[in-house]
């Protein structure tokens, strides 16, 4: 058993000063106290700065972190969109070997880490070689990745992704998709083998993302659920949802329903559930949705580079709603910075301030984080997300010495985190109990640097 002494640090019910937390040597918080007294805790170790629960990260593709920055060029007649994009990155997807899967996803999750995101789902739909043939272990690439999480630290909820069509109606997929398809059967034996891989380990998890209503036909979709039901009853289960305007229309064309009141209607989604995106919804597919009590996972900076659309935040959150926050097309390893999008949005849309704080909490900063915690948790399906008894000890340690955050305390130092500056002000880093940065580094962030290096000189030479 350790202690940690912080002067101050987001608690679930807010700000409080002088807090000890006992974290086991399984790395669980087993006990907070407030109000505790420097030196009144025998060998104690004190936080360096202000302390925040990890960030979960919702929504990662790994792979696309190779691709972030190469994927803005005006294409060949201009009219570029989400689905010119997608073009694009199935063309760089087709180049991935096991290594460059592995090497990539481990400098993601370091940059990650560094900007104090703890734990990921990683929604993982590259399985097989590039002629769309598996590898001889089916689950070869998601144990890739799986590996590169644990090496360098990060938390991890593997979701394999389930695509068997290439959209509604049970249309056949495109050359670009072979390499992410599977049955029932298939992606149930990558999700079992991923299990037993991590056999009870407290940092990982697994599930399942069938991959969106476009991909999956309405049988397949009760079939893999209920397999995955099969292997955890609990297990969280992620899906793309309603991102664009053409997406709805075919929805529509397709079956009558819009692709929010599809999925109520076919899968009945509740707190297991992740409904990633689901930025159009009319009134009443928000409201039944948010009842759900499914997570809505925004990806902000993602959805505003592929010209998504707005995401309903108010009335969603009017309604109960809960929500975290991904990183999804790795245009941004910061979370700080996706937080900060998602009510820039809002306020962009209705010319208006401090949309998500209330009377009862004005400060918007605080708001955000607590919110996207508890989400991002439910979402992970793993005990993170709180300085709590009984989640992971995942902490962030942030620097008092930082400018930006001069002189601010508590709800204004949640403010000038989310809202001000560039600059990472996150410091140390622990997930369960390990601290895996100190002084903004990661001991392995050169080694994986050169990897990755290597692996884009593959990819892109
Ligand atoms: C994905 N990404 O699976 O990587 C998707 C694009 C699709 C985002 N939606 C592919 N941001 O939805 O068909
Ligand atoms: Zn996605």
């Amino acid at each position: 058993m350790r202690t940690y002494l912080a002067d101050e640090a987001l608690l679930p019910e807010g700000w409080a000063r002088d807090v000890a937390i006992d974290v086991d040597g399984a790395g669980a918080i087993v006990a907070v106290r407030t109000g505790a007294q420097a030196g009144a805790v025998e060998g104690a170790e004190r936080l360096r700065g202000p302390v925040l629960p990890g960030l979960p990260n919702l929504h990662s593709h790994a792979f696309q972190r190779a691709m972030a920055g190469r994927t803005e060029r005006r294409g060949p007649g201009g009219n570029d969109s989400f689905w010119t994009w997608r073009e694009v990155m199935y063309r760089i997807a087709a180049r991935f070997g096991p290594e460059d899967a592995e090497a990539v996803a481990a400098q993601l999750y370091v940059e990650m880490l560094k900007g104090g995101y703890t734990a990921v789902a990683e929604f993982h739909y590259l399985h097989h070689a590039p002629d769309g043939r598996p590898y001889a272990d089916r689950a070869e690439m998601a144990r890739r990745i799986l590996a590169a999480a644990r090496r360098v630290g990060i938390g991890i909820t593997m979701l394999p992704s389930l695509y068997r069509h290439g959209g509604f109606g049970e249309a056949p997929p495109a050359e670009g998709q072979r390499r992410f398809l599977n049955d029932a059967e298939g992606v149930l034996h990558i999700v079992a083998t991923v299990q037993a891989d991590i056999a009870g380990g407290a940092d990982a998890r697994v599930g399942l993302a069938p991959h969106s209503l476009r991909a999956v036909s309405p049988a397949l979709l009760a079939d893999a659920v209920a397999g995955m039901r099969a292997l955890d009853p609990e297990a969280p289960i992620h899906i793309h949802v309603a991102e664009q305007l053409r997406e709805v229309e075919e929805c529509l064309a397709a079956t009558g329903r819009r692709p929010v009141a599809r999925l109520l209607e076919l899968a009945a989604p509740d707190a297991r559930w992740c409904a990633i995106h689901a930025t159009h919804m009319d009134a009443a597919e928000t409201a039944a949705l948010a009842a759900s009590g499914a997570v809505a996972g925004l990806c902000p900076l993602t959805e505003a580079n592929l010209g998504d659309g707005l995401f309903p935040f108010g009335a969603w959150r009017g309604g109960g709603g809960r929500w975290g926050i991904g990183s999804d097309s790795q245009v941004s390893a910061s979370p700080r910075h996706e937080l900060r999008q998602a009510e820039y949005a809002q306020r962009l849309h209705l010319r208006a301030r401090t949309l998500v704080a209330s009377e009862a909490q004005p400060s918007p900063g605080t708001t955000l984080l607590l919110e996207a915690l508890d989400g991002g948790a439910q979402a992970l399906g793993r005990p993170v997300g709180a300085i709590a008894p009984g989640r992971r000890a995942d902490l962030l340690v942030l620097d008092a010495a930082d400018p930006w955050l001069a002189g601010a305390s508590g709800d204004t130092l949640a403010d000038a985190f989310v809202f001000a500056g560039d600059a990472n002000s996150v410091r140390d880093v622990m997930v369960g109990g390990r601290w895996v940065v100190r002084d903004g580094h990661h001991a392995d962030e050169r080694a994986t640097a050169t990897a990755y290096r290597a692996s884009l000189a593959r990819l892109f030479g």
